[in-house]
């Protein structure tokens, strides 16, 4: 059995997505997007939030002035994803290892211990000091992040890069990743793609999962 499932596998690599699958930043960015609609006297919901996850932070700056009916040029859109994230940057840069998602570490040791390559696939600018802060660097042979790529989510360059860098072929990829957009990504790459969340919302996953602590390696041999 073990020795059939071996031949079957095809997967030589890891791609995870960090927020929503290795940490749950999602409710630092919320809180600093709130204070900042509040400085210009509106309010958004936590459900708006979802909309934000894995979307990039100028594009997320978008949505929200649209929620609040008002219109910024670019040099004021610029100045104000910079105080975001300075708001953010102070609260993520307490982040503790306590925070990494149930099961993170142990699926990633097992991983690392079976010979599967790992990269992270982000579309974050702050994914150093978060991976940092928890104590996950260690684990990563190459980072992909918001620093390093020009098109965000669905496009699939963040991924690609990815496996460029690891030297393995799309088909050998399987993404880890909570958005919509980010599964969007690792199909249009030509990859596999494991959702972290629902089975009705990561529609087009190879598999769903409500988290790294419900997969093993037999299911990254049986994709
Ligand atoms: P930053 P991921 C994404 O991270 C977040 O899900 C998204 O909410 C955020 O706007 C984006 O990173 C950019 O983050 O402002 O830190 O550059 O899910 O792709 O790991
Ligand atoms: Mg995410």
């Amino acid at each position: 059995m073990y020795h059939l499932r071996n031949i079957t596998s095809n997967i030589k690599a890891c791609l995870f997505d960090l927020d929503g699958v290795l940490v749950d930043t999602a409710i630092y960015h919320y809180q600093a997007w709130k204070r900042l609609a509040n400085t210009m006297n509106f309010d958004f919901a936590e459900e708006q939030n979802e909309q934000l996850k894995g979307v990039s932070r100028m594009e997320s700056l978008t949505k929200i002035l649209a929620w609040g009916n008002i219109t910024k040029t670019e040099r004021e859109k610029m100045e104000l994803a910079a105080l975001k994230n300075s708001w953010y940057v102070e609260m993520i840069s307490k982040m503790t290892p306590n925070e990494v998602l149930p099961g993170t570490v142990e699926f990633l040791t097992a991983i690392t211990k079976a010979g599967y390559k790992l990269a992270l696939g982000s579309a974050s600018k702050n994914s150093s000091l978060i991976l940092e802060r928890t104590n996950l660097t260690h684990f990563f042979h190459e980072i992909v992040d918001g620093n390093s790529v020009n098109k965000s989510k669905p496009d699939p360059e963040v991924f690609i890069k990815g496996a460029e860098l690891l030297n393995v072929s799309a088909k050998e990829c399987v993404v880890f990743e909570d958005a919509v957009a980010g599964i969007e990504a690792a199909k249009a790459g030509g990859m596999k793609a494991i959702g972290i969340g629902k089975k009705n919302i990561l529609v087009h996953a190879d598999l769903v999962v409500s988290g790294l602590d419900k997969l093993t390696i037999e299911d990254l041999e049986r994709l």
